[in-house]
């Protein structure tokens, strides 16, 4: 393996349509697509940046959000380097379900000191329609689990390469300690915390 290369594997998951699909899809090809076509299963999409001479490549593990699913997502979440967990600011119950989508994933992968968490709050386009308050709680309950909390639409854009850039970091952080010093400072200032 050329060690200029770096492969992670992140699993997105959340309730269903809260925007986990359109996140990617909206990072990757730049589109948004108003009609909900839900995932099946699992969809896999790899992303590659570029970091000083390195490349990071993220293979991001779109894991479908409904019920329906439940018996086989688990089997998805072996050998998760992160995790991102999506809920909607027009869907309470997103919110409220963040914590049994973080234990599920826990229940699979234990050792979280090493496996950064990232707590999403998207379609925050849609401000007239919010279920869940910008604010205090939910930064709160973020801090004592998570190691960042973003606010994002998949519609706009709002946040979205600021996402994976975030993802990026902590997998360097966390998983490169090694790495870091090879890398310019520069990189590091450049991204929002
Ligand atoms: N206004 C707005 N709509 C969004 C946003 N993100 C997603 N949507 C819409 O929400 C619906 C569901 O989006 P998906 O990305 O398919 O949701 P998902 O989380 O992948 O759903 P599953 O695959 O079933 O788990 C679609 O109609 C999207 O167009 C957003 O940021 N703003
Ligand atoms: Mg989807």
């Amino acid at each position: 393996m050329n060690e200029n290369e770096h492969t992670f594997k992140i699993v997105f998951l959340g309730d269903a349509a809260v925007g986990k699909t359109s996140l990617i899809t909206q990072y990757t090809t730049k589109t948004f697509h108003r009609e909900y076509l839900q995932t099946i299963g699992c969809q896999l999409n790899v992303a590659e940046i570029e970091v000083s001479d390195i490349t990071i490549r993220l293979i991001m593990w779109d894991l479908a959000g409904q019920p329906r699913f439940d018996a086989v997502r688990k089997l998805y979440f072996l050998g998760s380097d992160a995790a991102v967990v999506v809920f909607s600011v027009t869907d309470l119950e997103s919110f409220v379900n963040v914590d049994g989508w973080l234990q599920a994933f826990q229940r699979v992968v234990p050792s979280t000191d090493q496996v950064p968490l990232i707590l999403v709050s998207n379609k925050i386009d849609l401000d007239s329609q919010r279920a869940v308050k910008r604010g205090e709680e939910v930064q709160k309950y973020a801090n004592q689990i998570f190691h960042q909390l973003i606010e994002t639409s998949a519609k706009t854009g709002e946040n979205v390469p600021e996402l994976f850039s975030i993802v990026t970091r902590l997998l360097i952080q966390y998983r490169m300690a090694e790495l870091q010093e090879r890398l310019s400072p520069f990189f590091f200032s450049s991204f929002a915390s």
